[in-house]
């Protein structure tokens, strides 16, 4: 019997399961290497972590490792139902209220490795977790989609740690009640995309989906991200924040250290801000986490669903 410890925690509502005991070994390198052994090697454990019986669509995983730079407090992979991502804002901040919950950090800077580059928290007394991304970029504005049952829809495509296309004015007002309904619209335009062969930069596949609409809790915007293996985020995205920043910017609709709000669907809030740097911006996404289960996951090989139920 393999045990295998994990910390949850959310964020804003989504969920991210960090792996601190049992995982696999990765060896040495970037962590960018780190992610292709994982994936080629180790794909299995992914899906054990965080697919049913043990987890759910909704659920991001996070291996926790050692860093490549001794700089660097952590190094991390999240992942999720069907793949890896590139960042998470939202596991990001969930991993810093773990690493603090295990006693490895205490308030102050602390840089973290993805396999995107490295991003830096800051851990507040109040609790609150700042994080500065990696640099995030609208690659193409205005990107019209023909979308079955809704003619064309126009974007923009941008990268905030994830590749992102960004939609708004679609959705008078986004509510809870009606996820199923955009969730439904979101797949059909992430198909639209992938139909149409529009991509990030250098054919990088858009798997996230982002929808804005008025704020409903005070916030400047509410949004609605579908995420690549089907879930929509809970919380407001921090890749997805970072994408909406990165257009804001572009457009000069928000200047740099102007401070952002982004609801979520469920009604959560990170608040963003950004500073140029170069052709890029550099953005801040601030959010609450909270720890809610520390315990071991059991992988039993004589259990059919071991590996998880995977698609
Ligand atoms: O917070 O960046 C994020 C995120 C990506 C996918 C789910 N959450």
């Amino acid at each position: 019997m393999r045990r295998v410890r994990v910390i949850d925690s959310h964020t804003g509502g989504e969920p991210t399961r960090v792996v601190v005991e049992g995982g696999p070994d990765l060896g040495g390198g970037s962590i960018a290497e780190r992610l292709e052994r994982f994936r080629a090697k180790h794909d299995g454990f992914r899906s054990a972590v965080v697919n049913e019986p043990r987890g759910s669509d909704v659920m991001v995983g996070a291996l926790l490792m050692e860093p490549e730079e001794t700089s660097a407090r952590a190094g991390v992979i999240f992942f999720n139902n069907v793949g890896y991502l590139g960042m998470c804002g939202h596991g990001a901040i969930g991993l810093v209220k773990v690493l603090e919950y295990l006693g490895r950090v205490s308030t102050g800077q602390h840089r973290i490795e993805t396999p995107v580059g490295t991003v830096t928290a800051q851990l507040a007394a109040a609790g609150e977790v700042s994080i500065a991304n990696v640099p995030s970029y609208r690659y193409r504005r205005g990107v019209s989609v023909e979308v079955d049952g809704f003619g064309q829809v126009k974007g923009d495509v941008a990268w905030g740690g994830n590749w992102f296309y960004l939609v708004e004015g679609l959705a008078g007002r986004l509510r809870l009640e009606d996820a199923g309904h955009w969730t439904e619209v979101t797949q059909r335009i992430r198909r639209a995309l992938e139909r149409e062969g529009i991509t990030g930069e250098d054919g990088a596949e858009i798997d996230h989906i982002e929808l804005f609409a008025a704020g409903e809790a005070g916030g400047d915007s509410r949004n609605f991200v579908l995420c690549p293996g089907g879930a929509y985020d809970r919380s407001p995205c921090g890749t997805g924040t970072s994408a909406k920043l990165a257009c804001l910017a572009a457009d000069g609709k928000l200047l740099p250290g102007e401070t952002w709000r982004q609801e979520s669907i469920v009604g959560s809030e990170f608040q963003g801000s950004y500073e140029w740097e170069g052709e890029r911006i550099r953005p801040v996404i601030t959010g609450r986490a909270w720890v809610n289960a520390d315990g071991w996951l059991l992988l039993d090989e004589t259990d059919p669903f071991c590996w998880g139920i995977r698609r």
